[in-house]
């Protein structure tokens, strides 16, 4: 009978077209036919976003087809796959991501136009899907369209939340948090699979059994919650294949409280059934602090059985022993965060799978590497002992185990050395007995990376000391890099058409290293001129919408100056303020004369704080109490606007950096693992302002550093200065600004002197005068100049009382000569654009496509599977 199925079943095959066909005729049918039967208007009477739904159903049909494809030649093939499992993923908006991809995007404006409709319009109608918090997240989504462009195997896991980041609105200048329940809406992205799904365990205890005459532990756990697969497509761009992306999301299980249905309690037992959906409820917004919090713990595990239970599955539908597992799997852990699955891969070969330890042990050595994206020892996460022994009770043994057998390798090496063997232990001792799971990891992976060469030279020598004296060839650089894809061809259309009209080909979406070729025309004037009228226009688009959130008019003419990122004490958003303040400061100060030389600004800072990020949220405040001063100063007028964007999030980004001039990123040395939002700047041609911290010193060295506004101080010279104490405080007495004519000539002695007591002096020419500085800028805001004088006192302390770890003061004068070169070179509009192309053109290194063809060859050991078309 199944014989007869399939034979009839080939026959309707015969009838359909191969493919689903993409001219704008068959396009615009399909869209129809959503419109009319998936939104369920009528299609005579459908508004933009149901155009939208009806639009993004169509490209769907378009993904799952080659999706299909892709997996069919995946099984058939059965290569390694490498399996990446994150935690967070911001993937912001799908749709032109999608029809760039596949290739389509002009048939679809095509056939929309012939609707009645505006592609563009249909477009903005999507909401960001943000299932994560910043650079790491996105970072995730930069690798899986690569991974799916370069043709690997590789599926991603991660968690579904109901509830993405939070929503940033700003009321009188200060952040509320609102809940964004992106799902509301619908999301036609995603394909639910309900008859995927696994039962993820929780609680309990620990019973020993006796198998075969051998005694066996069996956890027999206390709650059971349902994990259910959502898969979204992710379509590689010049390529069939379209890989997966799985998210989980919890669902009571019928198992999930037994107890409750006997006794009779039924209302209750459905009440407590429904808690199990809590799991993947919501996204934990801080982005480095959320240590021993149950729910978290939950969250992790939670993703991490449901993945390696449809991991094993599929493992097992082809294979038999798994001594071939190390061969077929290659398990990618992005930060410590999803670490407890080394746990759980023992838990499930030793307690299900019946191996011998150290046969399992030796399988998750071969399989597991990670990414540490933090600097800091504090960003690495420790779980107290007794809330892991209460949720994943098997999973504390395991790892004592682990860590009992690692303590006795070590000895061998390290014999009687207990300090070294107990910061090298898997577990902390103290008032909190914890495990960090970041040496959960060393333990086991087989290679441990880093996010640029800086961070890793970090861990090294600081943060993994010990391990890397011991296993030196586990640690690997692989800087970060963004996927041209969305940061050029998607987000800045105009500039892909040129750089592809320059080098004669579009060959450098898919190879990145040929965007070097626009060095030869760095100095071209017909490129210039193409160039500048990108620039313009995509400056006139984000004025427009500055106007529209803040109302406020800013001039094309003016530099539009960025710092857009997380809102964090290390990267210094306060120093760039310190330094709004301190131009505007100086403007008061000048006649009409002077003001003719002063280059036009328009600041533009935009990121969300953690919600008790108490620090960061009086930055945010302080923006706006400076903005209001500013921006309503006549005395300034075009010369200085300053504003703040709300909600800041990927298509935010997507719209702001190729409209920005400069982009600052200034973390004190040391204290950025990488960044990202460097490399999209880069690609879209805005000069970069920038300490020589995490990637921005592997910029350098691609674009020269002449080609980039570098400053302050070196990642080695920082603990010294700290360790010196230097504070602001001794600047206080003196005046806001001090106006004085001196030769340059004299400027390294005031310097000196100035070190010397302990205060800072910055000085600069501006127009005719050379203006000697003392800051006195934290003293302006102290004293109430913008207000809120009581609020910002404690921001203020950061700098002055508390010793300025992050070292704003040392940096000052030196981010004040780098404002000012840059002012300098933006008069030079020639040079600025040749600069700016230079950029663009030494941009090629900072591709995804680098970072993971790097893991794919050193980490991860898979070949590229490409789909036939
Ligand atoms: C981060 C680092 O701080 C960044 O420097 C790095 O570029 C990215 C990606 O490797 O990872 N680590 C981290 O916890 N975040 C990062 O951005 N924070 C967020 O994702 C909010």
């Amino acid at each position: 009978e199944l014989g007869g199925r399939k034979a009839k079943v080939e026959k309707m095959f015969g009838l359909m077209d191969e493919f689903l066909k993409n001219d704008p005729i068959s396009l615009q049918k399909d869209i129809l036919d959503h419109v009319e039967f998936t939104v369920a208007r009528s299609r005579f009477s459908f508004d933009d976003f149901e155009a939208y739904q009806a639009l993004a159903h169509s490209v769907r049909d378009r993904l799952i087809e080659r999706w299909h494809d892709t997996h069919q030649y995946f099984k058939k093939k059965d290569p390694k796959r490498i399996y990446f499992l994150s935690l967070e993923f911001l993937m912001g908006r799908s749709l032109t991501n999608s029809v760039t991809n596949l290739g389509i995007q002009d048939q679809y404006a095509d056939a929309l136009t012939q609707l009645g409709f505006d592609y563009e319009v249909l477009a903005e109608q999507e909401g960001d899907a943000a299932l994560g918090n910043g650079g790491l997240a996105r970072f995730a989504a930069c690798q899986m369209d690569s991974l799916a462009t370069l043709d690997y195997p590789a599926w991603g896991y991660g968690l579904r939340y109901q509830y993405g980041l939070f929503r940033q609105i700003i009321v009188d200048g200060f952040q509320h948090e609102q809940p964004d329940f992106w799902l509301n809406f619908g999301n036609p992205w995603e394909i639910e699979r309900v008859h995927v799904s696994y039962p993820v365990k929780f609680y309990g205890t620990v019973e020993e059994e006796v198998l075969n005459g051998k005694k066996c532990k069996i956890w027999i756990p206390g709650e059971s919650v349902e994990a259910v697969a959502y898969d979204n497509p992710i379509p590689g761009y010049g390529t069939r294949n379209a890989i997966n992306l799985r998210l989980w999301a919890a669902k009571p299980s019928d198992q999930y409280d037994m107890e409750s249905y006997t006794t009779g309690d039924y209302i209750n037992a459905i009440v407590n059934r429904q808690k199990a959906e809590t799991i993947s409820n919501v996204l934990y917004p801080d982005d480095r602090s959320y240590q021993g919090k149950e729910l978290r713990l939950k969250q992790q595990y939670f993703f991490v059985s449901a993945s390696l239970q449809d991991i094993m599955r599929r493992f097992k539908d082809l294979h038999r022993s798994f001594d071939e597992f190390p061969e077929k799997v290659a398990l990618q852990i992005n930060d410590t965060h999803p670490s407890i699955s080394i746990a759980e891969v023992m838990r499930v070969l030793v307690d299900e799978e019946h191996l011998d330890w150290s046969k399992a042990w030796d399988i998750a050595c071969r399989i597991f590497s990670v990414t540490i994206h933090a600097v800091q020892p504090e960003g690495l996460e420790k779980i107290p002992v007794d809330l892991l022994g209460s949720v994943l009770p098997r999973h504390l043994e395991i790892i004592y185990e682990i860590n009992y057998r690692l303590m006795e390798e070590l000895k061998k090496s390290f014999g009687q050395d207990y300090d070294k063997l107990s910061r090298m232990s898997i577990i902390e001792e103290g008032a909190v007995k914890s495990i960090r799971m970041a040496n959960l990891s060393l333990a086991c992976c087989h290679t441990v990376n880093g996010v640029s060469r800086v961070h890793l030279e970090t861990l090294k020598t600081r943060v993994f000391k010990d391990y890397y004296e011991l296993w030196p060839q586990k640690f690997q650089c692989k800087t970060n890099g963004v996927t041209q894809r969305r940061w050029i061809v998607v987000s800045n259309p105009s500039l892909c058409s040129i750089i592809s009209k320059w080098l004669g080909t579009e060959a450098w979406i898919r190879n990145v290293d040929l965007i070097s070729g626009l060095r030869e025309y760095a100095k071209d004037p017909d490129l210039h001129t193409e160039w500048k009228n990108m620039k313009r226009v995509n400056k006139m688009r984000l004025a427009e919408y500055i106007e529209t959130l803040t109302s406020v008019k800013v001039s094309l003419d003016a530099m539009f100056d960025v710092q857009i990122k997380r809102i964090h004490e290390y990267k210094r958003q306060l120093l760039n303020m310190l330094g709004i303040i301190h131009r505007y400061d100086c403007i008061k100060n000048m006649d009409e004369s002077d003001k003719r030389r002063v280059v036009p600004r328009v600041c533009i800072i935009g990121g969300k704080a953690a919600p008790g990020y108490e620090v960061a949220k009086k930055i945010i405040k302080l923006c706006h109490a400076v903005a209001d001063k500013v921006n309503n100063d006549p005395d300034v007028g075009d010369l200085l606007k300053v504003v703040f964007i709300p909600d800041y999030n990927v298509s935010v980004a997507e719209l702001v950096i190729p409209g920005s001039d400069l982009s600052q990123h200034l973390s004190t040395a040391g204290h950025e693992a990488s960044g990202t939002g460097c490399m999209k700047f880069l690609m879209n041609g805005c000069l970069l302002l920038a300490t020589a911290d995490g990637s921005a010193v592997e910029i350098a060295e691609e674009i020269g550093a002449e080609n980039m506004f570098l400053f302050g101080a070196k990642v080695d010279e920082v603990p010294a200065l700290r360790e010196k104490g230097t504070t602001l405080k001794g600047s206080l007495q003196f005046a806001r600004v001090v106006r004085v004519r001196i030769p340059s000539k004299v400027f390294p002695v005031l310097f000196a002197i100035s070190m010397q007591f302990g205060s800072y002096v910055a000085a600069r020419c501006l127009g005719s005068k050379v203006f000697l500085y003392v800051l006195g800028n934290v003293r302006m805001v102290r004293d109430g100049y913008f207000g809120f004088k009581d609020y910002f006192k404690s921001l203020c302390d950061t700098v002055e009382d508390g010793g300025d770890f992050y070292l704003l003061g040392y940096d000052f004068a030196s981010y004040l000569e780098a404002q000012a070169a840059a002012d300098r070179t933006f008069v030079d509009q020639e040079k600025w654009t040749q600069m700016s192309i230079l950029s663009t053109a030494g941009s090629g290194k900072f591709s995804s496509d680098r970072t993971i063809e790097e893991y794919a060859q050193q980490s991860w050991g898979i070949e590229p599977c490409k789909c036939p078309f």
